[in-house]
């Protein structure tokens, strides 16, 4: 049962040419799109990933479980200018999932799950959250032992299931990984002790300075701990958190550590992080800064909260242009959106897609290159905390030069006897700067233009033409026009 009120009569097929725009419109094939609608969560429409001119971007994302570089493929990781790559060189991204607090939701940690996230998920990452602080943390109250041999476990099970494994110092609560820096040393020491045999282990060493802990102390912090790992294993990957929970990758862009192979983390929950946010990814990537997204939502950043799938599809489609590696936040069936299982789901292995939350669901779509919302909105359940939100119809494809579209049904009607449909369109550039843009809409059955805003719209035939308006088709990299929309009859 969908939430749709209207017939799923005449729909919207979700393909999409988004042609960059100097000015004539380049031909985009619409290869790959396919139809959107039918009933149930399978039924997500317009396959149609990123399709980046650099041939090695394509076998790191685009083509989901098949083509992502793992352990077994790409080898120990290393970074090359902005780029983590494998082990001869060509470039890796990674995107999977992170665990909620170790101590919290140990259950996840087993080796038949890590294969499904691998193999049915076709995730390539699986990141350990291991909480400083907190009830249960390894500075305050945790078992250590216990927690240590979690991690191991986890970095373990990884390997065998052809995974990379990010071990994650989960600063949060106590937001200056300084205050607990000696006991971080220790616990790098051992832990890269431990774990030096294994070549699928990237470090994280401060998830979220916050709580106004300057860049200035977290490099400070960076430079006592990556020694201390790089004493066991001299070429570790670490990842190095940025202030305000990991969002002012500017900052290290302006004073980066002097250290190789090192990536700078940038932390964002869409409903809350929206195109500033992105703005401020693609200027660190493009000046050079090598950038992880070890952690993200897409609801607020609470946690908790309504999803905001077009801000969600407008970051995925930035970092898969950026070939920045992503992973999403949590394992968990706990009572709020960012977990990926529903609540009354008790599994710890062998999902079905009724286990999944709207966040899982949409995670799962994007890993295996399906459309993100499209799954999500045609599985019935309500969107947390957003009753309005209509059903995400569009998928984005992203022509040559990086651009993308979503799209998304905001409202349906009846009036007359006839089905009326309202979307919303935002288009964003991932690629090279452009003047003017364009995508097209195929519609499936004759539908009537009614109403239209923030473009230039031209029905021709089942398809509808949108150009932009006067006054946005200037796209940075990064950058979105958004509140375009329009509103068909159909039938
Ligand atoms: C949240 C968990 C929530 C838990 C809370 C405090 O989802 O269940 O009660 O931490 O431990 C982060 C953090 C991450 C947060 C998450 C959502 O890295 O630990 O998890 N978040 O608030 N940064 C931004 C958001």
């Amino acid at each position: 049962m969908g939430r749709e009120t209207t017939s799923m009569a005449a729909w919207l097929r979700a393909c999409a040419l988004a042609a960059a725009m100097a000015g004539v419109l380049a031909a985009a094939a619409l290869a790959g799109c396919s139809p959107v609608g039918g009933d149930g969560p399978a039924s997500s429409g317009a396959v149609t990933k990123d399709v980046a001119t650099e041939g090695a971007r394509d076998d790191a994302s685009a083509d989901g479980a098949a083509g992502a570089a793992t352990p077994s493929t790409a080898g120990k990781l290393r970074v090359v200018g902005t780029q983590l790559v494998g082990a001869d060189g060509s470039p890796v991204q990674l995107r999977g999932v992170s665990t909620h607090g170790l101590a919290w939701f140990p259950q996840y940690v087993n080796e038949p799950f890590f294969r499904e996230l691998r193999q049915d998920w076709g995730a390539n990452v699986v990141r350990l959250a291991l909480y400083t602080a907190e009830s249960g943390g390894y500075c305050t109250d945790g078992d250590r032992e216990q927690l240590e041999a979690l991690v191991e476990e986890g970095v373990r099970f990884a390997a065998q299931a052809d995974l990379y494994a990010v071990v994650d110092w989960h600063v949060l609560s106590d937001a200056d990984p300084n205050r607990h820096k000696d006991e971080a040393k220790a616990f790098f020491a051992k832990m890269s002790t431990r774990l030096a045999a294994y070549d699928n282990v990237i470090y994280e060493i401060c998830n979220e300075p916050n709580g106004g802990t300057t860049w200035g102390a977290v490099k400070a912090y960076a430079e006592e701990v990556i020694p201390v790992i790089r004493e066991n294993v001299p070429d570790a990957v670490i990842v190095v958190g940025t202030p305000t929970w990991s969002q002012n990758v500017d900052e290290a862009a302006a004073d980066p550590l002097v250290a190789d192979n090192v990536l700078y983390a940038l932390h964002f929950y869409a409903a809350t992080h929206q195109q500033e946010l992105r703005d401020r990814l693609a200027a660190a990537v493009e000046s050079g800064l090598p950038v992880f997204v070890s952690e993200f939502g897409i609801c607020d950043a609470s946690g908790s909260g309504r999803i905001d799938y077009a801000s969600a599809d407008a970051w995925v489609s930035l970092m898969d242009s950026l070939d920045v590696s992503y992973i999403c936040w949590n394992l968990s069936n706990k009572d709020e959106t960012s977990a990926l299982f529903r609540p009354d789901c008790a599994k710890s292995s062998g999902f079905a897609e009724s286990d999944l939350s709207e966040e899982g669901l949409w995670l799962q779509g994007v890993l295996r290159g399906e459309v993100p919302p499209t799954a999500a909105a045609a599985s019935g359940a309500e969107m947390a905390g957003d009753e309005d939100d209509g059903s995400a119809l569009g998928g984005h494809s992203i022509g040559e030069e990086g651009l993308s579209f979503s799209m998304e049904r905001v409202n349906a009607w009846e009036a007359d006897g006839a089905p009326y449909e309202q979307y919303e369109v935002t288009v964003t550039n991932g690629g090279a700067p452009v003047d003017a843009w364009e995508v097209a809409v195929s519609l499936e059955g004759s539908f009537e233009l009614v109403d239209s805003w923030n473009g230039s719209f031209s029905p021709a035939g089942d398809t509808l033409r949108i150009a932009n308006a006067a006054y946005n088709g200037s796209l940075a990299t990064g950058a979105s026009a958004s509140d375009i929309g329009f509103i068909v009859r159909l039938g």
